[in-house]
């Protein structure tokens, strides 16, 4: 009997978590932690870059699971980036394509990093598995602090 994985089940974030395919448009420094519009421009600078270079977007998985994103790199499984989630700031669908979405990683120095993703499906699955992620990580540390004050 094969045990199916229920895709609102929260645990599903426990342990390898879940999987996306997924090409990586490109990394950018940004300003602010925060921003739609910053996040709209610097996706259409990161597309426009690729198109100019001719090159090839980057194959990758993304791996959501408690430990955060992970990039890894389709080809050879190498993990290229971890992103816990408290250092993940925003969240931003690109509004003029249904298949990319950006996000901004804080490395703790003061610095902002734009990650341009295009997916493979619509980009919003994994924008809302990352929603529920966000959720399920809170209500976990929620239940640590009522835990130690008891
Ligand atoms: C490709 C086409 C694909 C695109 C791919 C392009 O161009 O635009 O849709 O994949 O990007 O090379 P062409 O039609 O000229 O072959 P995505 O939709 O996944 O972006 P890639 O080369 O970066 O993989």
């Amino acid at each position: 009997k094969t045990v199916k994985k229920d895709k609102n089940d929260p645990a599903r974030f426990e342990g390898e978590g879940v999987n996306f395919k997924a090409k990586l448009i490109g990394i950018d420094d940004v300003p602010d932690a925060r921003g739609d519009k910053m996040c709209q421009e610097t996706v259409q600078k990161l597309k426009m870059a690729i198109r100019t270079a001719k090159e090839h977007k980057q194959r990758i998985i993304l791996n959501i699971s408690v430990d955060g994103m992970k990039i890894i790199d389709e080809k050879t499984g190498a993990v290229n980036h971890t992103h816990p989630v408290h250092r993940i700031s925003f969240i931003s669908r690109d509004v003029t394509d249904a298949r990319a979405f950006g996000y901004i990683f804080g490395p703790g120095d003061g610095k902002h990093k734009f990650f341009g993703i295009k997916t493979a499906q619509n980009a919003e699955g994994v924008v809302l598995a990352l929603r529920d992620l966000f959720q399920y990580v809170f209500e976990m540390k929620k239940k640590e602090v009522a835990e130690a004050k008891k």
